[in-house]
């Protein structure tokens, strides 16, 4: 299988994130994508390729041109502002309630992008867990190159792609960044594929977290199926989006699928769950599935509660590629870092039909423990 990696993600060098007010070590570190790449290389069955440079234009096919010029400049901007700060989060965020009563009309007058720094970061943030550095456009520019790059093989043939965006995409809407996320890569590849094949395209999302910015971008599309499992928003994050009764609007009436699932979700549990999100898929035409893959739903993820295994991860990508459709998988979260490696292996072994590989990666068994 063909890898798409590029070490442009070191400039993302996050090491403290907030949480809640309080800064906490990050989770979305650079390492992350380091253990997945190791892991890869020494199995020896992939091969890796630089991805290509795509421009701006796949990015505003999905994405508000704002955002895309707040990201490229929000580090100078901080630093033009006399900020000596380690990185950027928001000071506030344009709350609903602060325009309550006022009409659409003087709300849309009133809440226009701000000079300030933080507020600006607040008007395009969703939450203070994106830590925004030097690298970090740079790295989101590539990581959405990656995305692209491996789409392009999957439609000049290959069956399945590898991926290995970092940061990942999937909380990032059409106008906001967010939960780790800058560009929604994943997004992103599917409009590139509806564009270039005029197919429907499938978005299978299995990161623990719903992927709220994939599902509003095509929330009112009728031909990019977005089918998501993931734990319950009534838990976790992102808290507001991700319930089963969202649905779609307009020309995506039906078309957006979310299976929410309770804490400590096991194994055969979610091989139902992944039934009914593939049934989903194999119901509507299209030949292409982008794949969200996370591995926080893995039992030792420090943010995740699911009680997910190693083999589940092959079980689960051998069933994705049982559709017979062209697989383009793309990196999303998974910060139990030690496991990456033998989980990235487990799921693209079982896409490629190649045999579970039970010997140890990175140092780490799949029975838990470091050896
Ligand atoms: N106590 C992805 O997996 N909140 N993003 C973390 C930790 C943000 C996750 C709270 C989670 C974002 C791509
Ligand atoms: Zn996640």
């Amino acid at each position: 299988m063909q890898v798409v990696y590029t070490p442009a993600h070191l400039g993302h060098d996050i090491t403290v994130e907030t949480y809640m007010g309080l800064p906490v070590p990050a989770n979305e570190v650079a390492e992350r994508a380091e253990r997945i790449r190791s892991a890869l290389v020494a199995d020896g069955g992939f091969s890796f390729v630089d991805p290509v440079d795509h421009g701006e234009d796949p990015i505003t096919a999905v994405h508000d041109a704002g955002l895309l010029r707040f990201l490229e400049g929000a580090w100078s901007e901080l630093r033009a502002q006399g900020l000596s700060r380690p990185f950027l989060a928001a000071d506030t965020y344009p709350n609903r309630a602060m325009f309550e009563g006022m009409s659409d009309q003087t709300i849309a007058k009133l809440t226009l992008e701000p000079r300030h720094i933080g507020g600006r970061a607040g008007f395009w943030g969703l939450d203070s867990a994106a830590p925004l550095v030097a690298g970090t456009y740079r790295a989101a520019r590539a990581a959405v190159d990656v995305a692209l790059t491996a789409a392009d093989a999957a439609l000049g043939g290959e069956t399945a792609v590898y991926g290995l965006c970092r940061p990942p995409g999937h909380h990032a809407a059409r106008s906001m960044y967010g939960g780790y996320c800058f560009f929604n890569n994943a997004a992103i590849a599917a409009e590139a594929i509806v564009r270039s094949t005029g197919e429907r395209v499938a978005v299978l999302d299995v990161d623990f977290h719903h992927g709220n910015g994939t599902q509003q971008i095509f929330w009112r599309r009728g031909d990019v199926r977005y089918v998501s499992i993931h734990a319950d928003p009534d838990r976790q994050y992102p808290y507001f989006l991700g319930r089963s009764d969202e649905t779609g609007e307009g020309p995506g009436t039906g078309e957006n699928l979310n299976i929410p699932l309770p804490a400590g979700t096991t194994n055969d549990d979610y091989l139902a769950a992944t039934e009914r999100a593939l049934a989903a898929i194999d119901a509507v035409p299209g030949s292409v599935i982008v794949v969200s893959l996370g591995f926080d739903t893995y039992g030792l993820d420090p943010i995740g509660d699911f009680a997910l295994t190693t083999e589940v991860y092959h079980e689960v990508g051998r069933r994705v590629a049982s559709l017979g459709r062209r697989l383009v998988i793309l990196q999303e979260g998974g910060y139990h870092r030690p496991s990456l490696g033998v989980n990235a292996r487990a799921w693209l072994r079982g896409a490629e039909g190649r045999p579970h590989d039970p010997r140890p990666a990175g140092g780490f068994t799949e029975a838990g423990s470091v050896v």
